[in-house]
C-alpha cells in the first residue's frame, strides 16, 4: 500500500493535462482540468481496486451482484478523493497547482443513471458495502443519456436529454475482453441427447454484445475498492459480418440500431411502471451479461463446478426491474452448465433475493405473454415450468382452495407474466424498506405469499450513506460533530448519540444554528444565482425535495402556501413569521397532473414574490433540476423537512433521513420511514399529522370519502380550491388548473376523487405547519430539537441496512488483505 506521494500526484496531474489535451495544465478550462485531475485519482484508487478483487479471488470470498436498473451516484471526483482520506492533501496539491477543488468538482456531470430515491438507496448500498469490506459488484446498463435534465420555462417543465458522456468520463473503464452475447428473439428447438435428456437449443436469435464499463466504488479508509459495472450495447461482429456477407446490408445496420437503441436512455419513470418492449429489452440485456459473467467468474474459481454457486454469490434483485434474473440463472445453470432442473432450482433459489420498495398499483410489473414469450422464448419457456410446478404444489397444500389462491398467486394469469411472483417465488428473501412498509406488504399486498412463506419474509429499513450526505455535503457539520464525539461516526452513526448530551448546551446550539445559518447562506447564493431570487436567511427553509407524485403530495403543500398567501392578504397587520417555501422536484416526462402541479407552483411563486405588500414574509422557489449535486447543497440548509405522503404509499423515502441527519425537523405523516424517525428522535422532536396508514387504507375499501363535503363547510379552504379555477393564478388562462381542481373534488371514470386525501389532511396540516413556525420562533427550543435530531439520527445509516442485509439474506463475509 503506497502513501499519498504529493510530488508525484502534482507532476501526474500537469502530465495528464499534457496527455488529455496537449496543454499545459494552467492553460486548460475547469472542465479539462477536472478530466486532468480525475484521472490522477483515479490512478490513487487504481492499484486498491486491483488489491481487493486479489484478495477476495484469494481468500474465495462471497460476493454480492446488486441487480439495478438505476443507479443515481451523483457526482464521483469529490467523494472518491474524501474516502480515499487523503482530501486535504489532494486540496492542498490543487491549490498549489492554482486550481480549486469546489470548481472542479462542479465541472463534473452528475451521474444521472437513475430516477430518485430506488437509484440512490442503490449508489448508497454501494459506498456502504465498500466501506463495510464487501466484495460487491453493482451491475446496471450505460445509459447513454441519463435521467433528463429539467428546465423551467416560463413555469413549465421542459425535459432536455442528459449528455453526460459526451466528454468522456475519466473513471470509467472499458472491459472489451469481457463482452457477454445476449440473445433475443427467436425460437426454441427441443433436442433429444442419446442418455434420453432434452436439450434445448435457441434458434433464429438476434445477438447484443454486451460490453460491460467498470467505475470503482472506493470504501472509506479501508483500501477496499468495489466496482459499478454497467454495460453498453453493441451489435455483434459476427452477425454484422454475416450480414455483409449476404449483402445486406440494410438487415446490418437495423441490428445495429436495435443494439444501440437497448441503452440509449433512462425511463424516467418513477414508482410506474412503463410497459414497453424496450424495458423489457433493457432489463433482459444487462441481466443476461450480469447472469453470464457471475456464473463464468465462480465456475473459473471452482473448477467449472456450478454446484454450490450460492454459497459465494448472492443476486440482490432491486425491486422486480431485474427479475429475469431467476429464469436467466435456470437457463444457465442447464442450459449452459447442464446441470438438471432441481439442482439449477435449488441454486437459484438460494441465490436470488427480492426487495419490494412499492406498492403503488401503477408500479407493478406485468408483461403480456405475448410480447414476453417473442422477445425471449427461452426464458418464457423456463418461467411457464417455474410456474407449472408453483401452481402444483399450490394445489397439493391448499387442495380446497386452490384455484383461488392459484389466481392470486400463479406467475402466469391472465395473459400476464406477473414478475413480482416470480421474484418471491424463485428466491428465499423478500423485504420491504421500512417496518411499515413491510407489515403492509405482509398483511396485505403480499398476503398470500406470506401465508405460504413466512420464513422468506423480513424488513430492513432504508438507509443513507453519512459520507456523501454529511461529510461532503455538509463538511461544517461534519467538523463540528468530529469536534464533540470524534470521528468514528463516519464509519458507524449511531456514534451521533453522543450528541445529545449537547443538546441544551448553549454554546453547542448557538455554534450548530451557525452552520446551519452558513448552509442557508450557501443555499441562498445558490437561489440568488439560479433562480435570480433573493433569499431572507432568518426566513424559515421549508423544504421539500422528491419526485414529484401525487402520493407525495406537493399540491399539499403549495395549497397550504396559497392559503397564507390569503391570509396576509387579509389580514395585514397579523403577525407572521417570515417563510421560504422550497420545491425540487421532476416530474415524468408523460405524467400531466405532476407537470401541472409544477406550474402551479411556478405561478404562485410568481404571483407571491412579485407582490410588495407581503414584504417578504412568504418567498416560494421553485429550484430547477433537482438532482443528487443540488440536493447537497439544499438539504444541509433546511430547517423543516416536508414528508408529507399520504399514509401507507411512500414505501420508505430517504429524503426524510438526509434531512434529518443534517438537523432538519419532520414535518410529516406517519408514513414509510417517518414512523421509525419518529420512534428515534420523539414525537415532540417532530410535527406529524394526518391519517395513519390503517385510516387511510379503511377510507380506500369503505368508499366513504366525499371530499366535496370538506369543500362546502370550510370556507378558508374552499377559497383557496376556487383560486384554481377563477384565474387568481393564471389570469391569462383562468382555466389552466382545472384539472388539479378536478382531481380533487370530481370523480371520473378511472379515478375516485381527491385518491390521495389531500383535502382530508389539509387542515391537520395547516394546524401542524402553525405550530411548528411557533416553535421555530422559540430558538432555544428549536436548537435543541435540531441537535436531537441529528443525534438521533444514527438508526438510518446504510451501513447498518447494509449490515442487516449482509447477515440476513446474503451471507457475507468481509475481505481480509494478507499483505
Ligand atoms: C418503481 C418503478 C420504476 C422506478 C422506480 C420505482 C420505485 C421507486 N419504487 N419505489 N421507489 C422508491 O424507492 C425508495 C427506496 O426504497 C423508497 O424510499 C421510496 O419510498 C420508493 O417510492
Amino acid at each position: 500500500m503506497q502513501k499519498f506521494d504529493k510530488a508525484l500526484f502534482k507532476k501526474e496531474v500537469e502530465n495528464n493535462a499534457r496527455k488529455l489535451f496537449r496543454r499545459e495544465l494552467t492553460e486548460l478550462n475547469e472542465k479539462e482540468a477536472f478530466h486532468a485531475v480525475a484521472a490522477a485519482v483515479q490512478n490513487q484508487i487504481i492499484d486498491d481496486w486491483i488489491r481487493t478483487t486479489k484478495a477476495a479471488e484469494e481468500e474465495d470470498c462471497k460476493r454480492v451482484y446488486y441487480l439495478s436498473m438505476e443507479f443515481l451516484m451523483g457526482r464521483a471526483l469529490g467523494n472518491n478523493i474524501l474516502n480515499l482520506t487523503s482530501q486535504e492533501e489532494i486540496r492542498d496539491v490543487i491549490n498549489e497547482l492554482g486550481l480549486n477543488l469546489s470548481a472542479l468538482e462542479e465541472a463534473e456531470p452528475d451521474w444521472a443513471l437513475g430516477n430518485g430515491g430506488l437509484g440512490r438507496l442503490a449508489a448508497c448500498f454501494l459506498d456502504s458495502l465498500a466501506t463495510l469490506g464487501y466484495w460487491a459488484c453493482g451491475c446496471g446498463i450505460r445509459y447513454k443519456y441519463g435521467f433528463f435534465k429539467q428546465q423551467i420555462v416560463d413555469g413549465y417543465q421542459k425535459e432536455v436529454a442528459d449528455d453526460w458522456l459526451k466528454d468522456g468520463n475519466p473513471f470509467e473503464i472499458r472491459r472489451a475482453e469481457l463482452a457477454k452475447e445476449v440473445r433475443f428473439g427467436g425460437w426454441v428447438e427441443t433436442v433429444q441427447e442419446e442418455d434420453g435428456r432434452l436439450h434445448f437449443v435457441h434458434k433464429g436469435y438476434q445477438a447484443v454484445e454486451a460490453i460491460p464499463y467498470d467505475t470503482p466504488v472506493v470504501g472509506y479508509n479501508n483500501h477496499v475498492v468495489d466496482t459499478l459495472r454497467v454495460w453498453d450495447a453493441k451489435a455483434t461482429d459476427t452477425f454484422r459480418l454475416d450480414e455483409f456477407d449476404k449483402g445486406n446490408y440494410q438487415k446490418a445496420v437495423e441490428s445495429a440500431n436495435m443494439a444501440r437503441n437497448i441503452v440509449e436512455v433512462l425511463y424516467p419513470n418513477d414508482n410506474h411502471y412503463a410497459g414497453k418492449e424496450l424495458r423489457l429489452r433493457q432489463q433482459y440485456f444487462f441481466i443476461s451479461a450480469s447472469v453470464q459473467t457471475a456464473v463464468a467468474d465462480y465456475a473459473k474459481r471452482h473448477n467449472g463446478d456450478v454446484r454450490k454457486l450460492y454459497e459465494k454469490v448472492a443476486f440482490q434483485l432491486n425491486d422486480t426491474h431485474p427479475t429475469v434474473a431467476v429464469a436467466e440463472l435456470m437457463r444457465v445453470l442447464m442450459d449452459d452448465y447442464h446441470l438438471t432442473w432441481d439442482e439449477s432450482w435449488e441454486i437459484t433459489l438460494k441465490t436470488c433475493a427480492y426487495t419490494n420498495h412499492t406498492i403503488m398499483a401503477e408500479a407493478l410489473e406485468k408483461w403480456p405473454i405475448e410480447l414476453f414469450s417473442k422477445l425471449l422464448p427461452r426464458i418464457y419457456q423456463i418461467v411457464e415450468e417455474i410456474n407449472r410446478r408453483f401452481c402444483e404444489t399450490v394445489r397439493a397444500k391448499y387442495p380446497e382452495q386452490a384455484e383461488e389462491k392459484i389466481a392470486k398467486m400463479a406467475i402466469i394469469y391472465d395473459g400476464q407474466v406477473k414478475m413480482a411472483h416470480l421474484a418471491i417465488i424463485g428466491g428465499h428473501a423478500v423485504n420491504g424498506v421500512a417496518a411499515l412498509h413491510t407489515e403492509i406488504l405482509k398483511k396485505q399486498e403480499l398476503r398470500d405469499f406470506y401465508e405460504m412463506y413466512p420464513e422468506k419474509f423480513s424488513n430492513k429499513t432504508n438507509g443513507i450513506t453519512q459520507r456523501r450526505w454529511v461529510y461532503h455535503a455538509n463538511p461544517e457539520l461534519a467538523k463540528w460533530i468530529t469536534a464533540h464525539i470524534g470521528d468514528q461516526w463516519l464509519t458507524d452513526l449511531s456514534k451521533l448519540e453522543k450528541l445529545a448530551v449537547y443538546a441544551d448546551d448553549k454554546q453547542a446550539q448557538a455554534e450548530f444554528m451557525a452552520i446551519k445559518r452558513h448552509n442557508k447562506e450557501r443555499l441562498a447564493k445558490y437561489v440568488l444565482k439560479h433562480n435570480g431570487i433573493k433569499l431572507n436567511v432568518d426566513s424559515i427553509f421549508d423544504v421539500m425535495v422528491k419526485r414529484l407524485h401525487e402520493y407525495k403530495r406537493q399540491l399539499m403543500n403549495i395549497l397550504h402556501v396559497m392559503y397564507l398567501y390569503n391570509q396576509i392578504k387579509d389580514h395585514p397587520e397579523m403577525e407572521f413569521y417570515p417563510h421560504t417555501f422550497i420545491f425540487g422536484a421532476k416530474a415524468a416526462a408523460g405524467y400531466k397532473t405532476a407537470k401541472l402541479t409544477i406550474k402551479l407552483i411556478n405561478n404562485v411563486a410568481e404571483v407571491i414574490n412579485n407582490d410588495p405588500t407581503i414584504q417578504d414574509k412568504i418567498k416560494v422557489v421553485f429550484i430547477e433540476d433537482y438532482k443528487v449535486s443540488s440536493a447537497e447543497v439544499i438539504i444541509p440548509a433546511a430547517d423543516f423537512s416536508e414528508q408529507i405522503s399520504t399514509a401507507s404509499k411512500e414505501a420508505s423515502g430517504t429524503s426524510n433521513m438526509k434531512l434529518m441527519v443534517n438537523g432538519a425537523l419532520t414535518m410529516g405523516t406517519m408514513d414509510g420511514a417517518n414512523v421509525e424517525i419518529v420512534q428515534e428522535v420523539g414525537a415532540e422532536n417532530a410535527f406529524i399529522f394526518g391519517m395513519s396508514s390503517d385510516e387511510v387504507i379503511a377510507l380506500e375499501h369503505n368508499n366513504e370519502y366525499r371530499p366535496m363535503d370538506i369543500f362546502n363547510n370550510d370556507q378558508e379552504i374552499r377559497r383557496v380550491l376556487m383560486q384554481l379555477v377563477n384565474g387568481f393564478y393564471s389570469p391569462e388562462d383562468p382555466e389552466l388548473f382545472r384539472p388539479l381542481y378536478d382531481s380533487l373534488l370530481n370523480t371520473n371514470e378511472s379515478d375516485r376523487a381527491d385518491r390521495y386525501f389531500i383535502l382530508k389532511d389539509l387542515r391537520a396540516y395547516m394546524k401542524a405547519q402553525e405550530e411548528a413556525v411557533k416553535k421555530f420562533q422559540d430558538e432555544e427550543w428549536w436548537a435543541r430539537a435540531a441537535i436531537l435530531n441529528t443525534a438521533h439520527a444514527g438508526k438510518f445509516s446504510s451501513d447498518r441496512t447494509i449490515e442487516e442485509y449482509a447477515k440476513d439474506i446474503w451471507g457475507l463475509d468481509k475481505i481480509v488483505f494478507k499483505d
